[in-house]
């Protein structure tokens, strides 16, 4: 199956500058071995993008209409049959995103690989950046302003995991408990192991849909390993760790119809460490979906 890359360029879920470079860094990277069509989206130059902390609507609007662009080219790419994989760009561009799959394929479930769990609403969040939103709003949980471009299924709560989460707000922990998703922690995975972890969320999110959106943060990582990332968490997972998550998610590949790598912060990164890290994974996933992906099904009907 065909990929192609879709370039989120916004850091205007979050009071720090960078992550809008992310997706140009990454596509400079490949862009001497891709094959593939690479489509950019930056925000536009000309907007002041706020950045106070008692805004607790932080470009709002400015978001809305980013995304729905963005929500308009997912939907375009996917139903040429491509497997888009979206390089942000802050967390918030998943909304269009892990959406405009639901659009296309109807019932999807969703594996959301963070140290957050992105699941505050504009009453809960206390910083007021809407990229600590975005699961809440794709699972239909309140933010109804952010999904306006939207007009299909939202993603079941029920169908949704969160994989490495261990950075989560007081009042954003009243949210989840309500919500009916499943979330794994950073400690779940050590204990429990990621292949355990991987299949179980597999199952969860795979359960009477027809594919699942993948959305990789990569602040999933420790910050010593990666620290180009706009709002770090201690004790992460280590590289080869980050590397087994995708493994499993690569071996469940022909479930998966699309994928996020989001907050990669080239600001932040020291000696381009984080982006190394994104750039295999980004590399070992288009390798994956462009050489096996729908071929073992070929095989097994015939
Ligand atoms: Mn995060």
């Amino acid at each position: 199956m065909k990929t192609v890359l879709i370039g989120a360029g916004s850091d205007l879920g979050v009071h720090i500058d960078g992550a809008k470079f992310g997706p140009t860094q990454l596509m400079n990277d490949m862009k001497s071995t891709y094959q593939g069509e690479m489509i950019t989206l930056s925000q536009k130059e000309n907007i002041i993008k706020s950045r106070n902390l008692s805004d607790r609507r932080k470009n709002e609007y400015e978001i809305d209409q980013f995304n729905t662009k963005l929500y308009e080219i997912e939907v375009e790419q996917l139903k040429k049959g491509l497997f888009p994989i979206t390089l942000g760009g802050d967390h918030s561009v998943a909304i269009a995103s892990s959406l405009a799959d639901s659009l296309v394929h109807e019932e999807i479930g969703m594996i959301w690989i963070d140290a957050h769990t992105d699941y505050n609403t504009f009453e809960s969040t206390v910083t007021g950046n809407i990229h600590g939103l975005p699961c809440a709003a794709i699972n239909g949980y309140k933010c109804n302003e952010l999904r306006k471009f939207h007009n299909g299924n939202i993603i079941d709560p029920r169908k949704t995991v969160i994989v490495g989460a261990r950075s989560i707000d007081n009042w954003e922990k009243d949210n989840i408990k309500y919500s009916g998703i499943t979330v794994f922690t950073t400690q779940d995975l050590k204990e429990k192991g990621i292949k355990t972890v991987m299949d179980e969320a597999f199952k969860i999110a795979g359960n009477r849909t027809k594919s699942i959106h993948i959305s990789y943060d990569l602040d999933i990582i420790d910050p010593e390993i990666a620290p180009g990332v706009s709002v770090p968490e201690v004790d992460g997972i280590n590289e080869e760790e980050a590397m087994t998550i995708l493994k499993e998610i690569l071996e469940h590949i022909e479930e998966v119809s699309s994928m996020d790598i989001v907050e990669l912060n080239p600001l932040r990164d020291i000696e381009r460490k984080t982006e190394q890290i994104a750039l295999n994974i980004l590399a070992t996933t288009i390798q994956k979906v462009e050489q096996e992906k729908g071929i073992k099904k070929f095989e097994k009907k015939y």
